[in-house]
């Protein structure tokens, strides 16, 4: 069937925003439960809006599709700038679709992306295979707002994408800042890939993030770096050996690969495969996830709060003279939140 190329990238890249006008709850999920691109496309921008009204009809659709969700893989990417992981997903995406006979959804979470430059978008390029393959969902970061916002949306847009039957979730991350920490605590494998060379085998080796992994890979071991890529991997594996043991008693696995050839891709991808057999077996994914979902609990306790604080009328009247005498030392920063907050619980004037 002859189609149009651009088309199709239209279509596979979701943009965000763009509403159409709303659906009924009824026509969302059953068109995410049928696996109707366009209706979960939708549903995400519904999830992604700000509007108080849209926030209750989606709060109701998220209730409705939730036990549909939670059967897939998900795996959250990380890595600095560079270091291949669009490419990666690219080729990834090509093995589990091709070889496996499955399907995948590619979220981020990235705080920074302005709306028309999300770093998927900008990205198209770098996963030109996955972007017109029928069987690939690709939704850039929402845009805007601050990390907790962002995380959320992705978070909701994941469980959406199960629910609509795509077997394997990937969320990317660019290695900075505490996006990390939001993809580790929304996903069952946690992914660094990582560059040889340049003497600076430590980059990314802070402690904390070397705690939340379960694999690295030296990417780009290809051409005349692949030798370098073995080098670091043996650095690598040495370094990790100084680190506890992890609590789910998995030990986070050291490889190479080329994103660019595919080599090492399908074994990564077994690694994924061999870890969710080591959570199933030790009780580790019902851990994880349980632990997450405190954590989510959590997080939307706060962002509720946050929220409740930004739309306070009497709050947003008080803010400007307090932000003013806080930033002329004529208040201390503390009495001035313990106003704003006690407003909080005041009731509102009618
Ligand atoms: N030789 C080689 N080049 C690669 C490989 N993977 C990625 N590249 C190249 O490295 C550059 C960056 O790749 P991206 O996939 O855009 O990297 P990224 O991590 O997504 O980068 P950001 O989105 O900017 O964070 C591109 O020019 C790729 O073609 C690989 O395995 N081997
Ligand atoms: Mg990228």
């Amino acid at each position: 069937m002859p189609r149009c190329w651009g088309r199709i990238v239209q279509h596979n890249i979701a943009a965000p925003g763009g509403r159409r006008g709303r659906l009924s709850k009824g026509a969302y999920v059953d068109g995410v439960l049928g696996g109707n691109r366009m209706v979960l496309a939708r549903a995400i921008t519904l999830i992604e809006s700000e509007s108080p009204k849209d926030g209750e009809l989606a709060a109701e659709v998220l209730d409705a599709i939730l036990p549909h969700s939670g059967k897939a893989l998900r795996v959250g990417i990380t890595g600095v700038p560079g270091a291949g992981k669009s490419t990666f997903i690219d080729a990834l995406g090509m093995h589990l679709i091709r070889d496996r006979g499955e399907r995948i959804a590619v979220l981020t979470v990235d705080p920074s992306s302005p709306i028309s430059g999300g770093s998927i978008l900008g990205d198209k390029t770098r996963m030109e295979r996955l972007a017109v393959e029928e069987n690939a969902f690709i939704r850039p970061s929402p845009s805007g707002g601050h990390l907790g916002g962002v995380a959320r949306r992705t978070r909701e847009t994941m469980l959406l994408c199960e629910a609509a039957g795509y077997q394997n979730i990937i969320v990317e991350t660019v290695g900075v800042g505490q996006s990390e920490t939001a993809v580790r605590s929304m996903t069952d494998f946690f992914l660094l890939l990582m560059l040889a060379g340049a003497g600076d085998e430590l980059q990314g080796m802070k402690r904390g993030i070397i705690e939340m992994l379960d694999a690295m890979a030296i990417n780009k071991a290809d051409g005349d770096n692949k030798q370098r890529a073995d080098r670091a991997r043996a650095e690598y594996a040495n370094a990790l050996h100084l680190f506890p043991a992890p609590a789910d008693g998995w030990l986070p696995q050291v490889v190479t690969c080329s994103a660019l050839t595919s080599a090492g891709i399908p074994e990564i991808w077994d690694i994924v495969l061999a870890h969710r057999i080591h959570l199933d077996r030790t009780g580790g994914l019902q851990a994880r996830r349980s632990g997450q979902a405190l954590h989510w609990m959590r997080e939307l306790v706060y962002l509720g709060l946050e929220q409740s604080f930004r739309r306070n009328a009497e709050v947003a009247e008080r803010l400007p003279a307090l932000r003013k005498a806080v930033s002329e030392g004529k208040t201390t920063p503390f009495a001035a939140s313990r106003e704003l907050l006690g407003l909080l619980h005041k009731p509102e004037r009618g």
